[in-house]
């Protein structure tokens, strides 16, 4: 049985990837961290009583600021693959706490890369390393012929959080070519899901969406709506992360879908599940019929609402820019070319955007109906909006 470590286990990518291994028979360890409230939410169904001898799922306390607690760990497991997703992953909160960052994102990737030599298991443990399409910065003029980004395109990063990812990708890189090491940077392009944090832009519309559509929320605020983006699903993406560390030499690879949408074009997508008509601030109205491919009884049948009648829609939605939400540099556009991931590693991403905005809207309606019961029988929900 081959064991992995994932750093960043309770996070979105990491709970799918945990998924995605235990299927494969591995031993899956995770690193968590110490809060004063749970933050296992997306590993809770994972959980197995660690008492039983068949437990294949194991987490550990740990952070990536604290290299004994790490050395501790592999040590202990011995792990052949580690997966390094731990992150501060938000860009914009990345300018708030910039040394924080360049401490987790970019010296946490060296303390396991460190560890790993200093164990001697260099030549047993794999290492994959979270990168990001944050690296190109969105520089037009680092786009290939093609108006792609490729694995040679030139880096620009545009935050502090690209800037922290930058050095785990190049000190990744040197630990291969000074050590031997079998370790591997997944340039990743924008990944998306249900399991999504809640301030990352895509769920942030989709929760609103589906609030709206209870009637729960009336309206939307958002910012740099012209940004675009290049989304897939996560559940595709941890599924190349994997792929990148079975092949027979270790290399860099871009993950991504090569279509680029608008922030705007991705909220219309949303409010196509509920049929309402967009005010954007300032601007026009849309009108947003409901998808003419959504079959309203299977989506009954799903949300358990029925669009046209208990769903409480408003005739309207008005969504607002609030300038508190632009970033102080901000990535104009991402693309990512897929060429080398579909040709070398046989990856085929399942979900296309339609798909991933489906996925999440029907996710969240049942969610927001959840908070719904909750309220109609008196008790009182909170959710922290942003
Ligand atoms: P999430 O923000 O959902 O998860 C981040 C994880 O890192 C959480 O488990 C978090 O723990 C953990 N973490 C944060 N700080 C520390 C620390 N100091 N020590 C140990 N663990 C820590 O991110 P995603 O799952 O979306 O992304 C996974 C990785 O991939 C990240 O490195 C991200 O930067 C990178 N990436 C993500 C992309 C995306 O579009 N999703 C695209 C490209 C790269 P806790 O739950 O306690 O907060
Ligand atoms: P990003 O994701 O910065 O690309 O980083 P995010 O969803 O935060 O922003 C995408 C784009 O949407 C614009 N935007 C908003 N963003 C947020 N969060 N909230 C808003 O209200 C809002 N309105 C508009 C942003 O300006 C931006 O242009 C994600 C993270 O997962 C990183 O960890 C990862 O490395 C990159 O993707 C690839």
């Amino acid at each position: 049985m081959k064991t992995a470590l994932i750093t960043g286990v309770t996070g979105q990518d990491g709970s799918y990837l945990a998924e995605l291994l235990l299927e494969q028979g591995y031993m899956v360890h995770g690193i968590k961290r110490r809060a004063s409230s749970f933050n296992t939410q997306r590993v809770d169904h994972l959980y197995q009583d660690q008492h039983e001898s068949s437990v294949r799922f194991k987490m550990h306390y740990g952070d990536l600021t604290d290299s004994m607690n790490i050395i501790r760990i592999i040590q202990e497991i011995q792990p052949d693959e580690i997966y390094n997703l731990g992150a501060m992953s938000h860009v914009k909160v990345s300018f708030d706490s910039p040394e924080y960052v360049a401490n987790v994102d970019g010296l946490g990737t060296l303390r396991i890369l460190e560890a790993v030599r200093i164990l001697g298991l260099e030549k047993k443990t794999r290492i994959y390393q979270a990168s990001t399409s944050e690296l190109y910065g969105g520089m037009p003029e680092n786009k290939n012929d093609k108006g792609f980004y490729d694995e040679s395109s030139p880096f620009y990063p545009r935050s502090p959080y690209g800037a922290a990812k930058i050095y785990g990708f190049w000190i990744t890189k040197n630990y291969r070519e000074a050590y031997g090491m079998f370790a591997c940077n997944g340039i990743l392009f924008n990944h998306e899901s249900p399991r999504r944090g809640e301030t990352f832009v895509t769920r942030k519309i989709t929760m609103a969406t589906a609030a709206i559509a209870m009637g729960m929320q009336d309206c939307l605020y958002l910012g740099n709506l012209e940004a675009l983006r290049d989304w897939g699903h996560a559940k595709d993406y941890v599924r190349a992360m994997w792929l990148i560390l079975q092949q027979d030499k270790p290399e860099d690879f871009i993950i991504a879908t090569g279509v680029t949408t608008k922030v705007r074009d991705f909220v219309h997508m949303a409010f196509h599940h509920v049929g309402f008509t967009i005010r954007w601030e300032g601007e026009g109205v849309d009108e947003v019929g409901i998808l003419d491919s959504i079959d309203e009884q299977k989506y009954r049948s799903v949300t358990g609402i029925s669009l046209n009648e208990d769903s409480n829609l408003l005739n309207s939605v008005l969504v607002k820019v609030d300038p508190q939400y632009f970033r102080p540099t901000e990535v104009d556009l991402l693309l990512g070319d897929p060429t080398k991931s579909k040709t070398q590693l046989g990856w085929e991403p399942e979900f296309d955007l339609a798909g991933l905005v489906e996925d999440m809207m029907v996710s969240d309606v049942k969610l927001m109906q959840k908070d719904m019961h909750l309220v109609k029988g008196g008790h009182e929900v909170y959710r922290q909006s942003e």
